[in-house]
């Protein structure tokens, strides 16, 4: 028996902790998370091997023989299929133009080899996930600071007070954040929750708020009415750093505390001692700009006040607040050698719009919008896109309602998914490229940004069991057939080689731990000229970019609606034991959590006559589906809530099959519905009706 330790990355969900695996006769066994995070790491990412060692996974390339989603496949050798799409993208390349390839993948620091080809086959049509994710915190940061929501950290372990409002520190977990976290609360940090429910971080708080769903942007005006007229903002970082105080006063004026209670139903006082407690931590405080904010038509405006609100408190660039995020330049490194860089940018406009169209010029043109591109599929304006490959990536689980963003897909003549578990979008696929999972793949280093920036290098800790492949092989193969010879490896090495090079370090000098450190102490770059990418070189209360796209900057707050007699919006969030809808029928996950329970309050479910335990059903638009009721006082009345991600349907997937709801298929049409500000799609705009089944 040989055992041996591999230093690799967690590939569980989209955070990447750093991970040992322990492989005895060239299997993996067992995982634990690295020394860097003394060894703790989430379920998921404990569960790797059982992703691994599943036979309900795709095991070799296949194409499609009857109707999309019908199921029937031809198993192929990764020749025949990277021949097949490497001919159909070609052909419609020159018969639509070399924009009509779309591709969308989650995002994530491992893109550079894949958009390189992207750049080499020419198509403008780069995009991600984040219109179904964080896109409205993305645009928010951009307009209040002229850089993305990634320019800040959050440093937890020196923070004095935590403001999590509609984040979930504790459930929708990165190891690292969560236990820096519990280590603040340890060090006797403030922690105030503001959410439609008490999730966990609520049961530790200090303040807890559970508002009337939609109402946060109300909330959080009231909040800087109170900062601003009871002058417990912090003089010099306004003075010095924001543009626009004297108008953001003039705004928020009659949006006093006493007027946000009736929103909120959140106490006047309550809200005014709590903006007490943050003037008393400032700078040293953390309001978290939320992480999954697709949720309404103002969450992008509900962003922009978080971000606003921390600067009235001088957190940004702060010590125990949002420093700013180092790079490798920051700290006097030199960054991976870049595979994009051998390419020019295509000249073509998006498809979606984004950064040329009226409307669209104020969005971050980097990932787009492909919720837009998909009007493209259909209208073929302003051209046809005719192929799509999605790319770790199941737009049929993270848009809503199945059969609508199917019926926006019937245009495509060509549509592949490279993924390594089954899912909606895969079994609809007309391709599919099977990834081996992270065990048992090399990836291209990545660059962890950070207080410490490092390089980290996913390793593979065992030879793949089916007949899967890297990604990097995948598109050095596609590559080979476009003759983009730049992007043809026959191994990882020469890869890594090629990343390193003019860094001064080498693969060896990842052998112990898997990573490179580029700083030993955190860097805290102070505020300086330059720091805000803006027209004044200042936090800007007025974007003048979206005013020019026709949106206003202070928006006026509009009341959500009540919902109609009888029904409850829908509300969602993540659970610590599943990533999105993939983990669902992964062995060891679904074991210890196999459906998605549906949260209702007490009164109400009583007004049913539910009570815990029984079996309900929630049902919209002619989707409906059955469930175990969670009875509580801890979930608003007006609302209630599911974990995301069930309700599968696929048969391949014999474990997920038939359990719990799909809390997408409950959103009508959600897709066209989204915040013009920030581009996220507003999925909790919906009602829903539930009874006993
Ligand atoms: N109704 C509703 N919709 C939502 C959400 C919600 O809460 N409710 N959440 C939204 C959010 S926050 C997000 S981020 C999106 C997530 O939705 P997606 O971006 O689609 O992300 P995942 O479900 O994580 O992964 C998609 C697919 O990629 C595969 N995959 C995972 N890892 C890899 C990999 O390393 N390589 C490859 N090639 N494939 C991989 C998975 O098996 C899965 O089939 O959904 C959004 N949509
Ligand atoms: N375990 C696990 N961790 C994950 C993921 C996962 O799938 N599983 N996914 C990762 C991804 S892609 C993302 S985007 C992040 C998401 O990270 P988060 O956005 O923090 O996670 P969520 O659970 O979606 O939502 C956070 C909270 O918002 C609350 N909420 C819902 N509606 C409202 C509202 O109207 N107002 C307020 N104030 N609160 C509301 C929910 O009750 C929930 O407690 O998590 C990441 N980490
Ligand atoms: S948070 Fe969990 S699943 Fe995500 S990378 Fe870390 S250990 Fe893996
Ligand atoms: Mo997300």
């Amino acid at each position: 028996m040989s055992k041996e330790y591999v230093n690799s990355i967690c590939g569980m969900c989209s955070v990447r902790c750093p991970i040992k695996v322990e492989v005895e006769d060239g299997k993996a066994r067992y995982i634990e998370g690295a020394k860097s995070l003394k060894g703790s790491l989430c379920p998921r990412g404990a569960a790797g091997t059982a992703l691994t060692f599943d036979e309900e996974r795709p095991q070799y390339p296949m194409i499609r023989q009857g109707e999309r989603g019908e199921g029937k496949w031809k198993q192929v050798s990764w020749d025949e299929a990277l021949d097949y799409v490497a001919d159909k993208l070609k052909a419609v390349q020159k018969e639509y133009g070399k924009d009509a390839v779309l591709f969308s993948d989650r995002g994530g620091p491992f893109r550079d080899f894949y958009r390189a080809f992207l750049r080499g086959i020419g198509t403008a049509n780069y995009n991600n996930h984040d219109s179904a994710c964080a896109r409205n915190v993305q645009n928010a940061a951009l307009s209040v600071f002229g850089f993305g929501r990634k320019g800040v950290s959050y440093d937890l372990g020196n923070c004095k007070h935590i403001v999590l409002q509609q984040r979930n520190i504790m459930e929708a977990i990165n190891v690292a954040e969560c236990n820096n976290a519990l280590n603040a609360l340890d060090k006797g940090a403030k922690l105030t929750v503001i959410d439609i429910r008490a999730n966990v971080p609520a049961t530790k708080a200090d303040n807890f708020f559970m508002i009337r769903p939609g109402t946060d942007y109300a909330f959080n005006l009231a909040v800087i009415h109170v900062l601003i007229n009871e002058e417990l903002y912090d003089k010099k970082f306004v003075a010095d750093w924001i543009d626009g105080l004297d108008t953001l006063k003039d705004f928020v004026q009659e949006y006093t505390p006493e007027w946000a209670e009736r929103e909120t139903g959140v106490s006047a006082e309550a809200l005014k001692a709590f903006c007490r407690e943050l003037a008393e931590a400032a700078p040293s405080v953390i309001w978290h700009p939320g992480w999954m904010t697709a949720r309404y038509a103002d969450s992008f405006y509900m962003t922009r006040t978080i971000y606003l609100i921390n600067a009235l408190l001088g957190s940004i660039g702060a010590k125990g607040g949002l420093p700013f995020m180092g790079k490798p330049g920051d700290v006097g490194a030199k960054g991976l050698q870049s595979f994009m860089n051998l390419y020019p940018k295509p000249e073509g406009k998006r498809v979606d719009g984004v950064g040329w169209m009226e409307g669209r010029k104020h969005y971050d043109a980097g990932p787009g919008l492909v919720n837009l591109a998909y009007e493209a599929i259909v209208t073929g304006e302003p051209y046809p896109i005719k192929a799509y490959i999605a790319q770790r990536h199941d737009p049929l689980m993270a848009f809503p309602d199945v059969a609508d963003v199917k019926s926006l897909w019937d245009n495509l003549d060509l549509l592949v998914a490279v993924t390594f578990s089954w899912s909606d979008t895969a079994w609809y696929a007309d391709v599919v490229l099977p990834i081996s999972p992270y065990l048992e793949r090399d990836d291209t280093i990545m660059t962890k940004n950070g207080p410490k920036p490092s390089f980290v290098m996913r390793k593979r800790a065992m030879e793949p069991i089916y007949d899967t492949k890297a990604i990097w092989e995948i598109y050095s193969g596609l590559a080979k057939r476009f003759g983009l010879d730049d992007l043809v490896y026959e191994n990882i090495e020469d890869i890594w080689k090629f990343q390193l090079e003019g860094t001064g370090y080498s693969i060896e000098d990842f052998a112990e731990t898997g990573s490179v450190a580029l700083a030993s102490e955190a860097v805290y770059k102070p505020v300086t000229d330059g720091s805000f990418k803006t027209p004044s070189g200042k936090i800007q209360v007025i974007d003048e970019k979206l005013e020019a796209d026709g949106l206003l900057s202070l928006k006026p707050y509009v009341s959500p609606e009540f919902p109609p007699e009888d029904k409850f919006r829908i509300t969602f969030g993540r659970c610590a034991l599943h990533t999105q809808g993939h983990t669902v029928n992964n062995a060891l996950l679904f074991e210890r959590m196999p459906e998605n329970k549906l949260w209702i309050n007490t009164e109400k479910a009583k007004g049913l006559g539910i009570e815990t335990g029984d079996r309900v059903s929630v049902s919209n638009n002619g989707y409906s589906a059955d469930t175990t009721a969670f009875v509580t006082d801890f979930v608003h009345p007006d609302a209630v809530f599911l974990v995301h991600g069930f309700g599968h349907t696929l048969p391949c997937e014999s474990r997920a099959k038939g359990h719990g709801i799909a809390d997408n298929e409950l959103m009508p049409k959600g897709i066209k519905k989204y915040d013009k500000g920030g581009g996220a799609i507003a999925m909790q705009e919906h009602f829903v009706t539930v009874a006993k089944a």
